[in-house]
């Protein structure tokens, strides 16, 4: 697992650990280039502006204060307050007994990984011995049904579909009568992430929840954004979006192994305060990985820094 992280967050590494430990390492002294050099790397790795800015300062300070002398002494401090950040959103996702059927709403745009990282997580709730059901709630494309269906056959799991086109709410609303009927642990529903237009996908994902809340106030436990790493920045708009229409509460980071901008994930963790379920680094099955705040900083600065 910690093989598949390393290799996985291998560009990361070389566009944000890799430049951070040429800049650091060696006998040099803390100085107004080195802090702006540090502050451009910082934000080319798509740290972001806040982060940047509050790693800086910090350092700035601490240096004045003569707490490090050299370049390198920085480089425990900085790894600290880089862990200290995600430490805050390292939850991972807690699938209660009592709550039967444990319902997973499944968000995020076209393309970000929804259905792959369903498929993914259905092995992973398998292995833990739940009893899972899928529900295609994004009913937009029959592709898209189809591919669902495909994971279900996969992993031996029923898949609560209707046609094409269909109302994804009245999909989300039979799977659930039929996960609580046949006994399910779990119903993940997948959904569409691209409509007509940007506000009848969120009308139509409140409609999901409105819907399924009619049955179950407290349906569904867990909103799980899926958002691609590889798209930067833009990332933290997209989640501020979801998180509005429907109240997102667990984040899932995906294709860190395809980008250099995995460095969002310090972004996100500072600007959201979500937890983040899980991190995808690959299309196997075992890629998706429970997040773990120190593993993936060990992962990421492993062979760059020692201390
Ligand atoms: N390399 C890589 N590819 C991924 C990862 N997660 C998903 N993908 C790929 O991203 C593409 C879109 O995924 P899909 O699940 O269909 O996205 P959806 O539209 O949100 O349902 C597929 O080709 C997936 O195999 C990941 O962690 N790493
Ligand atoms: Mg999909």
């Amino acid at each position: 697992m910690f093989k598949r992280l390393t290799e996985g967050l291998q560009r990361t590494k070389a566009n944000f650990t890799t430049k951070l430990a040429n800049l650091l390492l060696g006998k040099k002294e803390i100085d107004a280039e080195l802090l702006a050099e540090l502050e451009t790397q910082l934000l080319l790795a798509d740290v972001g502006v806040t982060v940047t800015q509050e790693i800086v300062s910090n350092l700035k300070k601490r240096a004045e204060q003569r707490e490090f002398v050299t370049a390198e002494e920085v480089v425990p401090a900085l790894k600290e307050y880089l862990l200290s950040l995600l430490q805050a959103c390292s939850k991972p996702l807690f699938v209660t007994k009592t709550e039967i059927p444990y319902v997973i709403l499944v968000v995020g745009v076209n393309g970000s990984g929804k259905t792959t990282t369903i498929g993914k997580l259905v092995k992973q709730l398998q292995k833990n011995g739940k009893k899972v059901m899928l529900a295609a709630g994004d009913t937009f494309r029959a592709a898209a049904i189809e591919q669902l269906q495909i994971w279900g056959e996969r992993n031996n799991v029923p898949v609560i579909a209707q046609q094409a086109g269909a109302d994804s709410a009245a999909v989300a609303y039979d799977a659930f009568s039929a996960a609580k009927a046949r006994g399910s642990d779990v119903l993940i529903v997948d959904t569409a992430g691209r409509l007509h237009t940007q506000s009848n996908l969120m009308n139509e994902l409140k409609k999901v929840v409105k819907v399924l809340k009619k049955i179950d106030a407290n349906v569904p436990h867990e909103v799980l954004l899926v958002l691609d790493a590889g798209i930067g920045q833009n990332a933290l708009n997209q989640a501020r979006e979801f998180q509005e229409a429907v109240g997102v509460t667990g984040l899932v980071l995906t294709k860190l192994d395809g980008t250099a901008k995995g460095g969002i994930i310090f972004a996100i963790a500072k600007a959201l305060q979500l937890p983040i379920r899980f991190i995808g680094v690959g299309e196997k099955i075992d890629d998706l990985q429970p997040f773990n705040a120190r593993e993936f900083v060990d992962a990421l600065f492993k062979d760059e820094w020692t201390n």
